[in-house]
């Protein structure tokens, strides 16, 4: 795993509150714990399960919304999840989050990416550029959060952070809209996009569809979480619907593969949640292998890092060992994540010159 380390990575699928250490869930439930809301070792147990079927993995979801509840949370794990990100050598992260409302604690979906943004604000273990060029963020930020440059004379690592606001299936259509209207208010402090993502047996395609719909005419980029359980008519009217990049892609039958083939939607692929939670049997049969030899677009992601226990590096080294990826593939695999990117041609310009740079320094290259 340490080769890919060195490698600089692209991560395009990552759920805020999927990616939290295991370590401060812990110390948040042991706190929850002492006040006599949870009972911890129930929790505890439930934290360090390692194999989940999916809708276990929604349950725990519940769980860990329990304990990240407040502002001053959501911030420390906006922070942390970066910073981590950052630590294995990831130089664009697009993080995923769904705003909250809690009126027990006067949170509102607003507030509630109020934190998220303070925790972007809060990264100092890296240089992170989290805002387009040209946006004008108003009364949203006190002062300029991009860092340039340089520390004490080195180079600092710098990280690239954009952010997608989702779109829960449990929702509305009216809690929709809402939240695509947040992003448009959100987009000077670097929202570029929506997700539409939850438990796939919930909700319908015509629930969610207005709201996507007008995100998409309002410029904003979208991403569909798309056939983690089978559902041709819905796999059908998502394809339909052109999203700029779909996640998973699992359940899909021949007239589907063909389609979204022939769209060249790049499929965001998590190998390690996929397995985890049974919705693909084993990596041998994974749809990674078909869509690589036939060159479709796709990105390696880790859905949930805490959750799942993985991390891009660990991806990265699945997929190496799996199907046969040697150094070079894998680094250009990396390098054409880019491409995919919701962000705008100058931090893709930035993005080519980074790995382009990184690939003299790689001698396993050459
Ligand atoms: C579908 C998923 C997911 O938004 O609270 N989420 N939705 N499939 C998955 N694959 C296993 N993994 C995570 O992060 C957690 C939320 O992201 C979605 C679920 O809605 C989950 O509650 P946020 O930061």
């Amino acid at each position: 795993m340490e080769q890919w380390l060195s490698v600089p990575k692209v991560e395009l699928h990552a759920h805020l509150n999927g990616s939290v250490r295991d370590s401060t869930l812990l110390e948040l439930a042991r706190v929850l714990g002492e006040k006599g809301v949870i009972d911890f070792s129930d929790v505890e147990h439930v934290i360090m399960k390692d194999d989940r079927s999916l809708h276990e993995v929604f349950k725990l979801f519940d769980l860990i919304h329990i304990l990240t509840t407040d502002h001053k949370i959501i911030t420390r794990i906006t922070k942390e999840v970066v910073e981590d990100f950052a630590s294995e050598n990831v130089v664009y992260l697009e993080l995923r989050t769904t705003p909250k409302k809690n009126d027990s604690i006067g949170m509102t979906k607003r507030s509630y990416m109020e934190a998220v943004v303070e925790g972007l604000k809060a990264v100092n273990a890296v240089d992170i550029n989290f805002m387009p060029h040209d946006a004008d963020a108003g009364d949203f930020m006190d002062s300029q959060h991009i860092k340039s440059g340089t520390c004490n004379g080195a180079t600092r690592k710098k990280i690239y952070v954009r952010l997608l606001l989702s779109i829960d299936r449990r929702e509305t259509t009216e809690a929709a809209m809402e939240t695509v209207k947040l992003a448009l208010e959100l987009r000077p402090i670097g929202v570029v996009g929506i997700d539409l993502s939850g438990n796939p047996i919930v909700g319908e395609w015509s629930t969610f569809f207005p709201a996507l719909k007008f995100a998409r005419e309002q410029g904003l980029y979208i991403t569909l979480h798309c056939g983690e359980i089978p559902n041709p008519k819905e796999i059908q009217a998502m394809l339909d619907f052109l999203p700029q990049r779909i996640g998973h892609a699992c359940c899909f039958e021949e007239e589907e593969w063909k389609k979204l083939k022939s769209l060249k939607i790049p499929v965001e692929i998590c190998l390690t949640s996929n397995i985890r939670t049974d919705t693909i049997s084993s990596l041998d049969v994974h749809h990674f292998a078909n869509l690589y030899n036939v060159k479709h677009p796709l990105i390696l992601c880790t859905d949930d890092a805490g959750v799942f226990s993985t991390s891009l590096c660990g991806e990265y080294s699945i997929a190496a060992s799996a199907y046969g990826l040697g150094r070079r593939e894998i680094y250009q695999l990396a390098k054409d994540a880019v491409e995919f990117v919701f962000a705008d041609d100058e931090v893709k310009k930035d993005l080519r010159e980074i790995f382009n740079s990184a690939a003299k320094m790689l001698d396993f290259l050459f």
